[in-house]
């Protein structure tokens, strides 16, 4: 019986073989470490998911990655950051568009990362790189509403939830890690939720965090008071 084989089929073959060679070849050279996936749920104390909270997997001790040279965006919106809640790794640069059609002045006087931009519209600012881990809480000088937020995380395995009270963090080294959820709205542990997850390299893995307290009607924590001698 002949068995018809298509050109996508024995493409992915010749992936299997090629990817089972190089795992085989840093096995020996200690360097294929297994990874896998995985999506963390923030649920409220309602029963609703929880948007725009920060996920961090802390690197187990002894666990070391490469420098870093990522780029991410934090834009403005209907005099709002979009996102709200950034997470980077140190070492990130990152733009700062404005699109909404009028300026804002952004700010922030949190000690891993003091800076102001200028008053702008119509252009990107920036980059401003975050070379120091910690809560970077950002301001605008025009618009006392507005606050937003970029974590900087020596962590390679980050992200945020969505809409969906979901974040998906991809490619996780096999370890035990803490994972951190932190968000401005978060009443319980004063706004950090703390949970143990063991990831392999064999199956995704799903963490479920609950909240037992209702979420805070304002943001915390707001911008610091703008000191201007202090830039
Ligand atoms: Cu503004």
């Amino acid at each position: 019986m002949t068995r018809t084989v298509s050109p996508l089929t024995s493409w992915r073959c010749l992936h299997g073989v090629l990817l089972g060679l190089t795992c085989l070849a840093g096995l020996l050279s200690s360097t294929c470490a297994l990874a896998g996936d995985v999506r963390v749920e923030v649920i409220g104390r309602d029963g609703a998911p929880v948007s725009g909270v920060a996920i961090v997997l802390e690197m187990p001790a002894g666990m070391a990655h490469g420098s870093v040279h990522h780029t991410a965006r934090m834009d403005q919106q209907n005099r709002r950051f979009i996102p709200e809640v950034l997470v980077v790794e140190s070492g990130t640069s990152v733009e700062f568009p404005n699109s909404d059609s009028v300026s804002h002045q952004v700010y922030s006087f949190s000690s891993p990362r003091r800076f102001q931009l200028p008053l702008y519209k119509g252009v990107t600012r920036g980059p401003v790189t975050f070379g120091q881990p910690g809560l970077v809480v950002l301001g605008c000088n025009i618009h006392d509403e507005m606050v937003g937020y970029i974590l900087v995380t020596d962590s390679p395995f980050h992200g945020a939830t969505d809409a969906s009270g979901t974040a998906h963090i991809s490619a996780v080294t096999a370890g035990t890690y803490r994972v951190s959820a932190w968000g401005p709205r978060i009443n319980d542990g004063g706004g950090t939720l703390a949970a143990t997850l063991a990831v392999s390299g064999d199956a995704p893995q799903s963490l479920t965090l609950r909240l037992h307290e209702p979420l805070r009607r304002n943001p915390s924590p707001r911008p610091g008071r703008v000191d201007w001698d202090g830039y």
